[in-house]
C-alpha cells in the first residue's frame, strides 16, 4: 500500500522536481520533556514508518529519478538511554524503499537536485494551517528555498494532493478504523455502565483512556459533556460534576495504528431518559438514520446536510419547538460530518469543498445533533460509515443507540 501511495504522488509530480517529506519530531513540552511522538500522517501514508527525524526524498528528472530515505546517524550512547534502535532492514521491508542512508547526505542531494537536475519545483508538506502556528522543518526548508532561489524554484504544498488520495481508503485502512471503533465500543459500554449523578466528567474520560491504553491503542480525543456543557460542540474541559436528570454526550475517539474512530453517544446520567429528553433524542436518531440511508456514491456532503436538516426541521415543527423550517439553524449548526482516517478531521481541505461527490471507499462520520441553549440540553449521535458500491456500511453499527436499548443496558449494569 505504501509503495502504491508513493507511486501515485510521484506520478502527479512535474519533471524535473523534488519531493522532501519529513516524518517530524515531537514538540517540546517543557524543559527536557517532549510530547509523545506521532509521525506526520502524510509521511506515514507514504512510507508506513513511525520513526522520528526521517526524510523521504524523491527526485524526478530526465537525468535521474531516485528515491531515498534519510535517517539520523544513530548515536550509540543515546540508544542506550532510550533503548531505541532503528532497524534498517525492517524499514526497508515495510516501506519498500531500497536506499536508506544517513541524513548527512541531505545537503548534497539538495544541491545536486538544484544545480545538476535543475528542479523547478519542490513538493513539501506544509500542512493545512497557517505556517506561523506550526513552523516545521518543511516550512524552514521552504523559507530557505524562497530566500535563495525564489525565481527559479516554486514550492508546492503536497498536502493538498495527499488529501485527495487519502480520502479513498484501502481495505487495510478500513480495518484499522474498524479496530479503533471496536475499542471505542468497549469504552462507551464502560461509560454507560459506570455513569451516575454526582460523578465527575473526568471519571468517564478516564475510562476511555484506560480502555484505549490497556488494549494497546492510544486515546484520540474525548469530549465528555454533561448537561448544559453539551450545548457546546467541542467542550473538552471534562471537569464538571454530572447532575441528575441530565444527558451526557460522549464524543470520543481512539487511535489504532494511527487511524481514528470518532463516535458520539448521548445517554442519561441516571439511566433513564425524561420524556422531554426522549422526545428530542428520538428526533436526532431519526435524522441520523435518515442521513445514513442517504449515503451512497455520488451524493455530496451538502446534500446530506440538507436532507438531515429537513428531517430535524420537520420533527421540530411537529413538536412545536420551531414555527418555521429555517429556525432549525438555531438548534443545529454543525455540518453532517467529516472524513475520517489518519486524521480525525481527515483530508480536511477537501471537506471544505462540500459539494464533492462521495465515492466508494470513503470513510466519513454522520453526526447530527440538537443543541437547546435555553433548556441546557445537547444531543449528538455519531457513527462512522464507509461508502460502498450502492450505499454504505455502518462500521459502528454494534454500538447501541436506540433509546430503549440504552436504558436496558444501563439498568442491567447497575
Ligand atoms: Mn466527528
Amino acid at each position: 500500500m505504501f509503495k502504491e501511495n508513493r507511486s501515485k504522488v510521484y506520478e502527479m509530480m512535474e519533471s524535473p522536481s523534488l519531493l522532501v517529506m519529513y516524518s517530524g519530531t515531537p514538540p517540546r513540552m517543557h524543559n527536557d520533556l517532549f510530547y509523545p511522538y506521532f509521525p506526520n500522517r502524510n509521511f506515514y501514508y507514504l512510507t508506513g514508518l513511525h520513526e522520528q527525524n526521517q526524510i523521504l526524498i524523491y527526485l524526478k528528472s530526465d537525468l535521474i529519478t531516485t528515491e531515498f530515505l534519510y535517517t539520523p546517524v544513530l548515536d550509540p550512547a543515546m540508544a542506550s538511554v532510550s533503548g531505541h534502535t532503528f532497524d534498517v532492514e525492517a524499514a526497508r521491508k515495510i516501506s519498500g524503499i531500497e536506499i536508506i542512508d544517513s541524513v548527512d547526505r541531505l545537503e548534497q542531494t539538495l544541491s545536486r537536485a538544484f544545480n545538476v537536475c535543475k528542479v523547478g519545483k519542490v513538493y513539501l508538506d506544509l500542512g493545512m494551517f497557517d505556517s506561523s502556528s506550526a513552523m516545521t522543518e518543511a516550512h524552514l526548508l521552504a523559507q530557505k528555498i524562497r530566500q535563495k532561489a525564489s525565481d527559479e524554484v516554486a514550492i508546492c504544498n503536497v498536502s493538498d494532493m495527499l488529501a485527495h488520495l487519502r480520502m479513498r481508503k484501502a481495505p487495510e485502512e478500513v480495518e484499522s478504523i474498524q479496530k479503533a471503533i471496536d475499542l471505542t465500543e468497549i469504552a462507551i459500554g464502560e461509560m454507560m455502565g459506570a455513569v451516575k449523578p454526582g460523578m465527575n466528567e473526568y471519571e468517564l474520560d478516564a475510562l476511555l483512556r484506560y480502555t484505549a491504553r490497556r488494549n494497546g491503542a492510544e486515546e484520540g480525543f474525548q469530549v465528555i459533556a454533561g448537561g448544559k456543557n453539551a450545548v457546546a460542540l467541542h467542550y473538552m474541559d471534562n471537569n464538571t460534576v454530572i447532575e441528575d436528570n441530565t444527558l451526557v454526550v460522549a464524543d470520543v475517539g481512539i487511535i489504532w495504528n494511527l487511524y481514528y474512530s470518532d463516535i458520539t453517544r448521548t445517554f442519561p446520567a441516571n439511566g433513564k431518559f425524561t420524556p422531554r429528553q426522549r422526545e428530542l433524542y428520538d428526533i436526532v436518531l431519526k435524522a441520523q438514520r435518515h442521513a445514513i440511508s442517504m449515503v451512497k456514491p455520488g451524493i455530496t456532503i451538502n446534500e446530506l446536510t440538507a436532507g438531515t436538516r429537513e428531517s430535524l426541521a420537520n420533527s421540530c415543527l411537529e413538536i412545536g419547538l420551531i414555527k418555521k423550517s429555517d429556525e432549525i439553524s438555531r438548534y443545529w449548526f454543525g455540518g453532517i460530518g467529516h472524513f475520517l482516517g489518519l486524521d480525525c478531521h481527515d483530508a480536511y481541505h477537501t471537506f471544505l469543498i462540500k459539494d464533492l461527490a462521495l465515492e466508494e471507499g470513503m470513510v466519513l462520520t454522520i453526526e447530527p445533533g440538537l443543541y437547546l441553549q435555553e433548556e441546557g440540553t445537547g444531543i449528538r449521535i455519531e457513527d462512522d460509515v464507509v461508502v460502498t458500491k450502492n450505499g454504505c456500511d455502518v462500521l459502528s453499527k454494534n454500538i447501541i443507540k436506540d433509546a430503549d436499548e440504552i436504558e436496558k443496558f444501563m439498568q442491567a449494569a447497575k
